[in-house]
């Protein structure tokens, strides 16, 4: 089991004179982050009933290191430069792509590098992905979030918008072992006419991890306001239901809702994004996904997408 940390970045300013902007106001600073990324094929395991290892492909923190499902999270603040430098240490090519933020899909050869600049100015979450392939690699572990924070750092889900006590991000995804990941982890051609996927993840975890898992369980004190950003890295939709409260639906994709929307569950479309910001209850809830099958690994229940909600 493995769950998504925080990559070790450099926040460097930029330059004598940012010091001195530093200095005269924080809230004008120039700061700058930079990542590296190496892509690295290797395995990942589902615990529990039904669980099993799966041939994967992904972005990891260190060359040679095991590839992590999902990948390393990116964080910025809004207005930040960011670097990603990505290295490409698999048989074949691939890119780096966030969603909505920037543009440049040119392949990565076997054993290249490229570097992305970019610089997020809106709040929130958002996929990073591997375009290539017909969903291939991207099926195959390639994905993983950033978040980008308001620039003055606060608990907000963006500068202006609503504040939050706790967060947690839940990168969800889904695979077909014996139809994808056999055959792509094998070096063979995936028919990708067919996808039926027999694996359901949440932070690469299947439901028996995902209860227990520090990082994907939304635990505070009652009454405490959790933001949780959602990324939906897989290629089915998948709706979240929430036991005993409603939360608030803020940002669907990347579209902020300015009038107050409050559900129990949400439809996270394959390859989106949402917020939601939930009022913890006293007690132990579940969070799990609505359609059976997602909440299944291999067909054994409740080994899929699903975590709790824990008011203390
Ligand atoms: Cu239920």
């Amino acid at each position: 089991m493995r769950s998504p940390c925080v990559v070790a970045r450099s926040r460097r300013m930029l330059g004598l004179s940012a010091f001195f902007i530093l200095l005269s106001s924080l809230s004008s600073a120039v700061l700058a982050a930079s990542y590296t990324l190496f892509i690295q094929s290797g395995t990942h395991t589902v615990n529990g009933a039904g669980g099993t290892t799966l041939k994967v492909w992904g972005y990891t923190t260190g060359s040679g290191a095991p590839p992590m499902v999902p990948g390393p999270i990116l964080e910025a603040r809004e207005g930040e430069a960011v670097t990603v430098t990505v290295y490409n240490n698999h048989n074949k090519s691939h890119n780096f792509l966030v969603k909505g933020v920037t543009s440049d899909t040119t392949a990565i050869p076997a054993g290249g590098n490229r570097t992305y600049s970019f610089t997020p100015t809106k709040g929130g979450v958002y996929m990073y992905y591997d375009t290539l392939a017909s969903n291939v690699n991207r099926e195959m572990g390639m994905f993983g979030a950033l978040i980008v924070r308001p620039a003055d750092g606060s608990n907000r889900a963006w500068g202006s918008g609503p504040g939050y006590d706790i967060e947690r991000l839940w990168v969800i995804s889904d695979m077909d072992k014996p139809r994808w990941n056999d055959v792509a982890g094998n070096n063979g051609t995936v028919s990708t006419g067919t996808y039926k996927p027999n694996f359901f993840m949440m932070n690469g975890l299947g439901g028996f991890d995902g209860m227990h898992d520090p990082n994907s369980v939304l635990q505070g004190a009652a009454g405490q306001t959790g933001l949780v950003r959602i990324v939906n890295a897989g290629q089915l939709d998948e709706s979240l239901h929430f036991h005993a409260n409603h939360f608030r639906i803020i940002d669907v994709d990347g579209a902020r809702l300015s009038s107050p929307e409050y559900g129990d569950t949400i439809n996270v479309k394959a390859g989106t994004t949402a917020m939601v910001l939930f009022q913890l209850k006293s007690g132990i809830f579940p969070m799990h996904v609505h359609t059976a099958q997602m909440e299944t690994a291999n067909g054994v229940y409740l080994n899929g997408v699903a975590t709790l909600l824990v008011g203390n």
